[in-house]
């Protein structure tokens, strides 16, 4: 891994994309949205909502990338992956890593992170870093920088492929997700007519709705069929600013609260 930027500009750029606040901002208005929440509204459908179940407290505090083993709460900060029981105590932190991390999700006692340089202006810095799920040590990374512009900033697994998102420092682009095969051979571009605030933090596949769950970091989500066909969309709103998400069980989703420094269970209702 070369490095050209230095390590304060990096801790710059990873502090400052840690702590954008996309508050200020109209959330998700644009054309390509507003026309999803139209046909949406055509067919009588209200938005989504994500629904509190409970919380524990994030205490290593920057997150970003969430996952789980179904026993664990595995938590992205920027620069550290921590690991909690599902009620909330601190099991192990990982060393401090290099490169802005995003999201993350769990496949086969791995955890897989969405990594970047994460340049306004551009950069083809974009890896998968692999994790140890029981040590959080290092054990591989994958260079996905040809397939990137901005920042890779979301990851999930579903049926023998990984699928990684952009992040973006704006809300002018469409919401754009890779898929890759098991080893990080791309497989399939998507750009998809919608367009998340700050782009895609997170996606997880829901076996039991047999779609992903996408969200942005702001408070809009949806679901999207496999296909991910922008047609398919079914928009939400949740009553805090996302960041990652993965699925837990057929009713629960746990998702960062960054703001609310706690790590949230929940569940998507009509
Ligand atoms: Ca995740």
């Amino acid at each position: 891994m070369k490095s050209v930027a230095s390590d304060t500009t990096r801790r710059v750029m990873g502090v400052l994309l840690a702590f954008v606040s996309p508050a200020h901002l109209a959330l998700g208005s644009s054309p390509e949205n507003d026309a999803v929440r139209k046909t949406a509204t055509n067919r009588k459908a209200k938005p989504l909502k994500l629904e509190i179940l409970r919380s524990f407290p994030e205490t290593v505090g920057g997150q970003q990338g969430i996952a789980t083993d179904g026993k664990h709460v595995y938590v992205q900060a920027t620069l550290y992956l921590s690991k909690y029981d599902m009620t909330g105590k601190l099991l192990a932190k990982s060393a401090k890593a290099r490169w802005h991390h995003g999201g993350i999700c769990h496949h086969d006692g791995k955890i897989y992170a969405a990594v970047s340089e994460c340049a306004k202006a551009g950069t083809r810095k974009h890896w998968v870093f692999v994790y140890d799920a029981k040590t959080l040590e290092r054990l591989a990374e994958h260079d996905v920088g040809a397939k990137f512009e901005v920042c890779a900033g979301g990851i999930a697994y579903y049926d023998g492929h990984f699928y990684v998102a952009e992040s973006y420092w704006d809300n002018d682009h469409d919401d754009y997700v890779v898929q890759f095969d098991a080893e990080f051979k791309p497989v399939r571009s998507f750009k998809i007519g919608f367009k998340c605030p700050y782009g895609i933090q997170g996606l997880d596949y829901l076996p039991s709705t047999k779609r992903f769950v996408v969200n942005s970091h702001g408070k809009d989500f949806y679901l999207i069929d496999p296909s991910l066909d922008s047609k398919t969309i079914q928009p939400g709103r949740a009553p805090f600013e996302l960041q990652d998400v993965a699925y837990l069980n057929p009713t629960t989703v746990v998702v960062n609260d960054r703001d609310g420094k706690r790590v949230v269970f929940a569940r998507i209702a009509e």
